[in-house]
């Protein structure tokens, strides 16, 4: 098999980045290791930047997110049982849209599939080889039967777990790392959302986070500690440890069924750089962010419009530069990212710190709410920052 770039993954990244590579006529070959049903109904992120919509909308795929994407102008920040607004439109001119991740997935494995350009669901064994030269190659297995793919280029889009950053020799790559001493305990319920905006809440007892999938579907989380056992949690409790943590004047919160339950881990992760030969990084392959800041399904989508730009003038064109500086272009960005959420999380989350520590963090939000110049830095890093 021949195709100009082989996709390790399925995932918004991959996929984007399929689809993109499409519009420019370059030929690509995805290769995915799970189902096209799990990868589907996989519950993760639900937040797009106005970026990323504008970027897929461009990009033919942005019709149900139009359709059925809820656009907010403001989140809600909550502290010492008040209530404060941030107004993204007012301070940037600029709004989020919450749709689905996996719904994300959905549309652009259909826009794949509508392009008749291979997508293989459940290649197993995937293995990149002769990275360094300018034919790289990837077996994977497939359907009982062996595969040997030559390509001019890799795009490893196969997320924290996958086998793209491992075929990197660790000597050529330095990783940067944050682990934090909790993780989030999220649900998904079947009622309406309590809030018309996402409610951000600081708590002794840990932060929350009120967020919603739909009219009629509410998502919300808990800080927990990293190895929590959802299931150690009955609907009883998470629903009056939900009530403890969100309460404000003036505020109740509604329940439903449960329907969904898990525990996220938070991490901070860069792997530098972002390319090694022919194979390019993007995506959760090469980063991670904790999800305060909303901003990991962006980073994923950013990166794929980076790359596709990049190799449409190398592929498309013979143009080499972009190419070069794909992983500086991207980890400038990167970082100020991995900077905004990690602010986020330490500015929002209890932990065992000092009595000076906590009250630091309240001056903080106080700050933030407080003052323009403070509230527009989270506004404009919330909405999105541009691509370059
Ligand atoms: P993805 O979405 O992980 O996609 C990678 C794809 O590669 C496949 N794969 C392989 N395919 C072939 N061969 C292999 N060897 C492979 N190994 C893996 C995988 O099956 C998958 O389909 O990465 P991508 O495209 O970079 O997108 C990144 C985003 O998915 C990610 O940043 C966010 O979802 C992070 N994240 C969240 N972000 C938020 O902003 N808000 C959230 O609420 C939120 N919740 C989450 C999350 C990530 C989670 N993970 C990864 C554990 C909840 C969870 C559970
Ligand atoms: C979500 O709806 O899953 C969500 C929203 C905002 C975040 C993180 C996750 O910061």
């Amino acid at each position: 098999m021949r195709t100009q770039v082989a996709i390790i993954g399925a995932g918004p990244a991959g996929l984007t980045l399929a689809h993109l590579l499409h519009l420019h006529g370059i030929d690509s070959v995805v290769l995915e290791s799970r189902s096209r049903e799990y990868i589907e109904q996989r519950i993760r992120a639900g937040v797009l930047e106005q970026n990323s919509v504008d970027a897929l909308v461009a990009a033919g795929v942005g019709e149900r997110i139009q359709s059925a994407g809820l656009i907010h102008h403001g989140t809600l920040l909550r502290f010492g049982g008040e209530t404060h607004r941030i107004d993204f439109q007012k301070l940037t001119g600029k709004s989020v849209t919450i749709y689905s991740q996996h719904e994300l997935v959905r549309d652009l494995v259909a826009a794949r599939l509508a392009t008749q350009r291979p997508l293989f669901f459940e290649a197993s064994e995937v293995a990149l080889a002769e990275l360094g030269s300018n034919t790289p190659r990837v077996r994977f297995r497939h359907a009982g039967r062996e595969h040997e793919l030559v390509c001019d280029v890799v795009a490893g889009c196969d997320g924290f777990h996958g086998v793209s950053r491992a075929a990197i020799p660790a000597e050529r790559l330095r990783i940067f790392e944050r682990e934090y001493p909790f993780g989030w305990l999220g649900i998904l319920a079947d009622v309406a959302p309590s809030s018309d905006e996402l409610v951000y809440a600081h708590h002794p007892r840990g932060f929350a986070l009120l967020s919603m999938r739909s009219p009629t579907v509410s998502r919300l989380y808990l800080q927990c500690t990293p190895d929590e056992d959802a299931d150690a949690w009955t609907d009883e409790q998470i629903w009056s440890e939900l009530d403890v943590r969100l309460a404000a004047r003036g505020f109740a919160l509604a329940r439903g069924p449960i329907t969904q339950k898990g525990v996220t881990p938070m991490r901070s992760f860069v792997a530098e750089p972002m390319r090694h030969g022919r194979l390019f990084l993007a995506g959760d392959a090469a980063h991670i962010v904790p999800p305060t800041g909303a901003k990991g399904l962006n980073l994923a989508l950013a990166d794929a419009q980076l790359l596709a730009t990049a190799l449409e003038a190398l592929l498309g064109r013979g143009d080499a530069r972009l190419a070069d500086g794909y992983s500086q272009t991207c980890l400038r960005r990167v970082w100020k990212v991995e900077r905004f959420s990690a602010w986020m999380t330490l500015l929002l989350h209890t932990q065992p710190t000092t009595a000076f520590d906590h009250r630091i963090q309240l001056a903080e939000l106080e700050y933030l709410v407080g003052s323009t110049a403070a509230a527009t830095a989270l506004a404009e890093n919330y909405v999105g920052l541009p691509l370059y």
